[in-house]
């Protein structure tokens, strides 16, 4: 009889990835142990939430990884010369605005395009519902509940036990990703949910005079004892490249642009100045919103063009 090897894997550890360092990462053990590890090799390509296959060096404090688990899922961004990863294996996104800094109506859009298609769901928190700004930033966000999407009103500060109460239940086990951009409030998300988090936030900084306190990695948080439910904590984003997405995969990531791109004359119509064009139809009608329509525009010609 001939022996087979075993596989691999035999004998290596699984962890979770809960925090990324460029060079090296936090893993956590089934346990609940956190260790320092670095990657074999040169290459690191380990994200928040992968999990991976480790092996223990030298006195044990510190390990190495040997390899990642195939993944259910990838957030990441692709900008024209680079790719950033968020986070792997997640159940849900949560991408957060605030009435207060003004968003940006295009990273909204391009942060729910990329969530679709990744496959994976998302939810819009709108915070700090406690400022006047809010109904401005309400009636930007009226053509995305319009679409489908959730749009959950809060005030992280203000009345911190109702955004408990509603939030909770949307969290528990499962694995939610926290984007936006900076100053939303995805830190004092994570503080007022994670017993034990201390993300820092805006003021805390302002005190050691060195600007605002900006969160700069991606940190997993455990909500409960149990550790069922992980939020996930990131640096607010600026740009968010879509070049991952084929041009003709767009309007279909688009729920507004969708419904009406089957009523197109031209099966590759590209909603721009065709006759007989559902969507630009439904613009004139008012069922698409403007900048929705502009937003597609900016993007498409992006996903067209060429590198050199
Ligand atoms: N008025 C008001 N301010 C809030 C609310 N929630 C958070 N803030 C403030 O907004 C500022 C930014 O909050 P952070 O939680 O640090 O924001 P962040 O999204 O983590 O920002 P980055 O880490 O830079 O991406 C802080 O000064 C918070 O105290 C709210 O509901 N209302
Ligand atoms: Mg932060
Ligand atoms: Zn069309």
């Amino acid at each position: 009889m001939t022996k087979t090897a075993p596989p691999p894997d035999v004998g290596l550890d699984l962890g979770l990835v809960v925090a990324g360092y460029g060079r090296h990462y936090i893993v956590e053990t089934p346990e609940g142990r956190r260790l320092i590890c670095h990657p074999r090799g040169k290459k690191s390509d380990c994200v928040v939430g992968d999990r991976v296959r480790w092996m223990a060096t030298g006195d044990g404090e510190e390990g190495v990884i040997e390899h990642i688990e195939p993944r259910r899922n990838l957030l990441f961004r692709q900008d024209e010369w680079r790719t950033k990863a968020f986070a792997a294996n997640l159940d849900q996104i949560l991408v957060m605005v605030a009435s207060e800094p003004v968003f940006s109506e295009s990273q909204l859009a391009r942060a729910l395009i990329a969530a679709d298609s990744a496959g994976i769901t998302a939810r819009v928190l709108l915070n700090k519902s406690d400022l006047p700004q809010i109904a401005a930033a309400r009636e930007r966000l009226a053509p995305y509940s319009a679409m489908g999407y959730e749009v959950i009103e809060l005030a992280l500060k203000a009345r911190r036990d109702e955004a408990r109460a509603t939030l909770m239940p949307l969290l528990s086990n499962r694995a939610s990703l926290v984007l936006g951009p900076s100053g939303a409030g995805k830190s004092t998300l994570i503080n007022l949910l994670a017993p034990d988090a201390k993300a820092q936030v805006g003021e805390i900084s302002q005190a050691l005079n060195s600007g605002r306190h900006t969160t700069t990695s991606t940190q997993w948080y455990w909500l409960d004892a149990e550790r069922r439910s992980g939020l996930i904590d990131s640096p607010g984003f600026q740009e968010f490249g879509l070049r991952q997405i084929d041009a003709q995969q767009l309007p279909a990531l688009m729920p507004d642009l969708r419904r009406h791109a089957e009523q197109c004359k031209f099966y590759n119509c590209t909603h721009l100045h065709e006759p007989g064009c559902g969507v630009r139809a439904a613009l004139e009608r008012g069922e698409i919103s403007e900048s929705r329509h502009r937003i597609y525009g900016e993007i498409l010609a992006e996903l067209s063009q060429t590198r050199w």
